[in-house]
């Protein structure tokens, strides 16, 4: 098939795991489309079936702000037209939706051919931006015109009839991780640089937002560095890093923890990780907690949104409530102190993370766009 995808490029989870489900299917066959601002960030490969479409959105004096939605959609109806989609799947709902909503209304009126859409919601565009009622009408309208819906969680599918009006049925497809990939022996002179005597090796990465509670990875960093010698790797980077670099001034554990920014080499840098924290306000799925399992990463999270569809308590990890930063710093230093539980959690990590392995959800997307196949059979 041809399919167009649309996401955000950048190192987000609904970048991240666009791109892998793109690059995925181009190795399947299919010709695939991506359409965005920027080169996604982990489209890092050549494949003869990837195609790569920057929107380019000219500026005016006018402009205080450049009009992205309407370049989105007319970068689309080109692309739709010239390399003949057989189907549009987008990623993050804002401005995605309504973008391909429109543009399916150009092609339409131009060729009479009504080209599919299906819209996949990720997370915030849901629970945090898409609920504003500044965005609402538009969001709820663009998600009841997709051909089909697709939620990352049965949370956020939930979560998505509990805020908008939705009349459509949403299908739950997980996300997913390459295991392959991230099931990499720890590169030992990597270990020593950053743990030289030893030391257990805590991890966290996200985009460094409010929602993702950073200073509370600090805070149970804190209490487990007082309990033994220990370091912690933060990776990614975003609005609140220098408050939570202060933090670990003020806390005294500045010497222990490395701030590492955005990194493309998650699997080399969770290999050599025990533990990854994820005390999150929300996650809706929380894709860099089950690539944190595929490479035996034990995940201490919050229960919030969808991680408890992920992380199994006292199996493959340890869930509190959120802000309870003392039980999830004490399950953590237990853990820590007993090599043998830490061990067999690695590995009920990892077997779990298989569940959600990429050869097991490819093909149920497949199903889903074989719905909208034009010609029989479908190629
Ligand atoms: O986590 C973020 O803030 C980034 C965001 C995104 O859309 O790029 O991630 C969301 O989508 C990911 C992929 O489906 C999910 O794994 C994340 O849990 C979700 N983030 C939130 O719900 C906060």
């Amino acid at each position: 098939m041809k399919i167009g995808i649309v996401c955000y490029p950048t190192f987000g989870g609904s970048g991240v795991l666009a791109t892998e489900l793109g690059k995925a299917l181009a190795d399947e066959g299919h010709k695939v489309h991506f359409i965005t601002y920027q080169q996604p960030v982990r489209l890092n490969v050549f494949n003869a079936n990837i195609f790569y479409h920057e929107v380019r959105v000219p500026t005016y004096p006018l402009f205080d702000y450049p009009p992205y939605e309407v370049a989105l959609a007319s970068t689309m109806v080109d692309v739709i037209m010239n390399h003949d989609l057989d189907l549009l799947h987008v990623h993050y709902a804002i401005p995605h939706a309504s973008a391909a909503y429109m543009a399916k209304q150009i092609v339409k009126q131009k060729t009479g051919r009504s080209v599919p859409f299906i819209t996949t919601l990720h997370g915030t565009d849901i629970t945090l931006v898409g609920k504003d009622k500044t965005y609402e009408p538009v969001v709820t309208f663009s998600i009841n015109e997709s051909d089909a819906i697709t939620a990352v969680s049965q949370n956020l599918k939930e979560e998505t009839y509990r805020s908008f009006a939705i009349r459509k049925e949403i299908e739950v497809i997980y996300n997913f991780v390459d295991v392959e990939r991230f099931n990499k022996k720890p590169i030992d002179a990597f270990r020593k640089v950053i743990a030289p005597d030893g030391e257990k090796i805590l991890m966290h990465a996200s985009n460094f937002r409010k929602v993702k509670r950073v200073d509370d990875v600090v805070k149970i960093f804190a209490a487990v560095r007082d309990a033994m010698p220990a370091k912690l790797l933060m990776v990614g980077d975003g609005p609140e890093r220098p408050a939570i670099e202060e933090l670990c001034r003020q806390l005294g554990v500045e010497e222990d923890v490395k701030f590492l920014g955005k990194q493309e080499q998650m699997e080399d840098i969770l290999a050599v990780s025990d533990i990854f924290l994820l005390p999150s306000e929300y996650e809706s799925f929380g894709l860099a907690a089950l690539e944190a399992m595929a490479a035996r990463a034990v995940v201490i999270s919050t229960n919030a949104g969808g991680l408890p569809e992920i992380n199994v308590q006292n199996v493959t990890g340890f869930m509190a409530d959120v802000g309870d930063v003392n039980t999830m710093s004490d399950f953590t230093i237990s853990l820590l102190k007993d090599d043998d539980r830490l061990a067999t959690m690695k590995e009920a990590a990892y077997q779990h993370a298989c569940l959600f392995d990429i050869k097991n959800i490819i093909p149920i997307y497949e199903k889903l766009y074989r719905q909208f196949c034009r010609a029989e059979p479908c190629k």
